[in-house]
């Protein structure tokens, strides 16, 4: 079972509209692990970095000034499958299509306003959730519960 660290972001329009809790809440109780937590500003520079993929689409310039607008809650969760997981949870990028039970599909109506990131693979995984947390920020804890989420 390979043990995964993901990064998540509440986007600021989950933020804005007191969806935060929500959110997290639906992540925490999968069983995953929450390792990190914090609300941020993203900086235009921090925005290049995390979405650098993007550089020179269309909407790159839009999805800039979202995530940079207002604050983000920034999450690393930790877990078996962490990513894959987190990704199900989300529901697919375009709200529309994301299907009922998943946090864009319940949430969301546009792609300009999807609510949430989770990183896509373990390579942007790791990258990510160095770009958003400094190590000390990273809290390896042990859960008294552990046994009973994962044999
Ligand atoms: P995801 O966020 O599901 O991983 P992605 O990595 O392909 O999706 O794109 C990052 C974000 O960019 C996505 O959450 C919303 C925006 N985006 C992607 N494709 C888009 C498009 N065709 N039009 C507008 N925004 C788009
Ligand atoms: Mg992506």
């Amino acid at each position: 079972m390979a043990i995964e660290t993901t990064l998540v972001l509440v986007k600021p329009d989950g933020v804005q509209r007191g969806l935060s809790g929500e959110i997290i809440r639906r992540l925490e109780q999968t069983g995953l692990k929450l390792v990190g937590l914090k609300l941020m500003q993203v900086s235009r520079e921090l925005a290049g970095k995390h979405y650098g993929e993007h550089e020179g689409k269309p909407f790159y310039n839009g999805l800039v000034d979202y995530i940079t607008a207002s604050p983000v809650v920034a999450l690393a969760l930790e877990g078996p499958n962490a990513i894959s997981i987190t990704r199900k949870m989300m529901g697919v990028t375009k709200p529309a299509e994301a299907a009922p039970g998943t946090i864009r599909g319940d949430f969301g109506v546009d792609i300009g306003r999807n609510l949430i990131h989770g990183s896509a693979n373990e390579s942007d995984a790791k990258r990510e959730v160095s770009l958003f947390f400094s190590s000390d920020e990273l809290l390896r804890w042990d859960r008294t519960n552990e046994g009973w989420i994962t044999e």
